[in-house]
C-alpha cells in the first residue's frame, strides 16, 4: 500500500511537471496569423493580401481568398493562394503580411502550416522572407511541400540578411518563376504562422 502511495505521489508529481512545461510550450508560442476570423487583420492587428509583380500583366498574378475547408486544425480557414507565374515575362508575386513592428527577439523559430492543392497542382518549393524596421529582408526557401498538411520550423537564425530581430515589420510569400519549377501555376494553402521559442 506504502509502494502505491509512493508511486501514485510520484505520479502526481510528474504530471504537475507535465502540466508546467506544456503551460510554458504555450506561452512560448506568439500566434501571428490563424486566419479563423476569415478575415484582416491578423492575430497581432496587421494587414495582409496577395501582391504583384505587374497588376496590368494578365499572363501572371498571385489571389488570396480564406478557406474553410482546407484548414489546418479542423476549424476556422487558411488562406489559399492561386499563383501563376506561367508568363512570357519575368514572373513573381505572392503574398505579404504586415507584422506591425512586433518584438521577436525572445523567439528562436518561425513555424507556419503549409499544403499544395492536389487538383490545381503546386510548386514545391516558396521562397519566404522576413523584414525588419531597419530595413534588412532575411529570406529562405521552403521545399518539398506535399499535398499534406505539414509543419516548417525554421530557426530564425535562418533567414540570412536578418541581424535585428526587435522591430519585425513584414512577413512574405514569393512566387517566381525560377523557384516554382516544378509548377508554375497552382495552389498553395497556409495557415497557424507563428513566433516560437
Ligand atoms: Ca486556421
Ligand atoms: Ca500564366
Amino acid at each position: 500500500m506504502k509502494a502505491l502511495l509512493s508511486s501514485l505521489a510520484a505520479s502526481a508529481v510528474a504530471l504537475v511537471v507535465v502540466l508546467m512545461v506544456a503551460g510554458q510550450v504555450s506561452a512560448a508560442t506568439l500566434v501571428i496569423a490563424d486566419f479563423n476570423t476569415g478575415e484582416k487583420p491578423n492575430n497581432i492587428g496587421g494587414d495582409f493580401g496577395a501582391w504583384n509583380r505587374d497588376e496590368a500583366d494578365q499572363t501572371q498574378g498571385c489571389k488570396m481568398n480564406f478557406n474553410q475547408t482546407e484548414m489546418h486544425g479542423g476549424t476556422g480557414s487558411s488562406v489559399q493562394l492561386d499563383y501563376d507565374v506561367d508568363s512570357p515575362n519575368p514572373a513573381y508575386n505572392g503574398f505579404w503580411m504586415k507584422l506591425q513592428n512586433q518584438d521577436a527577439s525572445q523567439y528562436d523559430k518561425l513555424s507556419l502550416w503549409i499544403k499544395g492543392d492536389a487538383v490545381a497542382g503546386h510548386t514545391t518549393k516558396v521562397k519566404l522572407e522576413l523584414k525588419n524596421a531597419k530595413g534588412e529582408v532575411g529570406k529562405y526557401t521552403i521545399s518539398n511541400i506535399t499535398t499534406e498538411w505539414q509543419e516548417i520550423v525554421i530557426p530564425l537564425a535562418q533567414f540570412s540578411g536578418l541581424t535585428d530581430l526587435t522591430s519585425m515589420t513584414e512577413f512574405v510569400v514569393v512566387f517566381d518563376d525560377m523557384t516554382c519549377s516544378g509548377k508554375k501555376q497552382g495552389t498553395i494553402y497556409i495557415d497557424d504562422l507563428a513566433f516560437v521559442k
